[in-house]
């Protein structure tokens, strides 16, 4: 219901997005799974923190992104998810912005891209697509690829993967969350994570984890990096907890 929502919203901003005569092109695109083999050799699990509004029930000042993202560096985070999406998830591209010109990290566009005039929105690092929403999926992967961004494909079920798989993509990630009841459960990246790696997929478990205890059964299950958003909303100084 909510997502029927998000995505008729979105469809109402066609008419406001970029042309495609100027497609975007990020100045010096940072490599998430580079980052994220450098942090394990130095025996630190690759969380993904991300800036979700929502969990704090109102949009977030500039400076308040940038103190984040700068507090997600420091606690040797992987990267950093940005939530663009206005309506809902009390988000903006500007957000996205803020955050890459304050940290390091590699930025991760969470939206629910159904144009690929939306990828011209706002530069960032990689840009998530929900292989259920994001239609024709091969199409956006490409031309995420042929503007230098490194498109995370989103999946929740099998045949989602097998989709995922047909892509050029090299980024999996597999959301314990069901978007269409919104139920957690850290079984389904246990299912579907071994199968991605075997792939020879980048694979994240994203969603409902919230202890140290959790990434380290996500890693069990073969995550090379592990997205985490409401427990570090709630607490900033849990990343150096998840990440050991
Ligand atoms: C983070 P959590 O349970 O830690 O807040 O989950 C992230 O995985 C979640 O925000 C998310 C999401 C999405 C949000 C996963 N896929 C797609 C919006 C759209």
């Amino acid at each position: 219901e909510v997502v029927r929502q998000i995505l008729a919203e979105t469809e109402a901003r066609r008419s406001e997005m970029p042309s495609l005569a100027s497609p975007i092109r990020v100045a010096d695109p940072r490599d998430l799974p580079g980052r994220a083999r450098a942090l394990r050799s130095r025996g630190i699990s690759p969380i993904i923190a991300e800036i979700k509004p929502r969990i704090l029930k109102r949009p977030l000042l500039s400076e308040e992104v940038a103190t984040i993202a700068q507090r997600y560096e420091a606690d040797a985070g992987c990267g950093i998810s940005v939530l663009t999406q206005p309506t809902y998830f009390l988000g903006s591209p500007e957000n996205a912005r803020v955050a890459r010109r304050s940290s390091a990290l590699p930025i991760l566009r969470k939206d629910f891209i159904l144009d690929e005039r939306q990828l011209d929105e706002v530069a960032t690092d990689l840009v998530l697509l929900i292989a259920a929403f994001s239609s024709p999926l091969e199409g956006l992967v490409e031309a995420a690829l042929a503007r230098d961004l490194e498109p995370l494909v989103e999946v929740h079920t099998e045949a989602e993967l097998d989709l995922a798989l047909k892509t050029e993509a090299r980024i999996v990630g597999i959301n314990n969350r069901d978007l269409s009841t919104l139920k957690v459960s850290l079984a389904t990246f246990e299912g579907l994570g071994p199968l991605a790696k075997n792939s020879g997929l980048f694979v994240v478990a994203e969603s409902g984890v919230e202890t140290r205890r959790d990434v380290l059964r996500m890693e069990e299950a073969g995550a090379d990096a592990i997205l985490v958003g409401t427990s570090l909303m709630e607490e900033p100084g849990l990343l150096s907890v998840l990440n050991g």
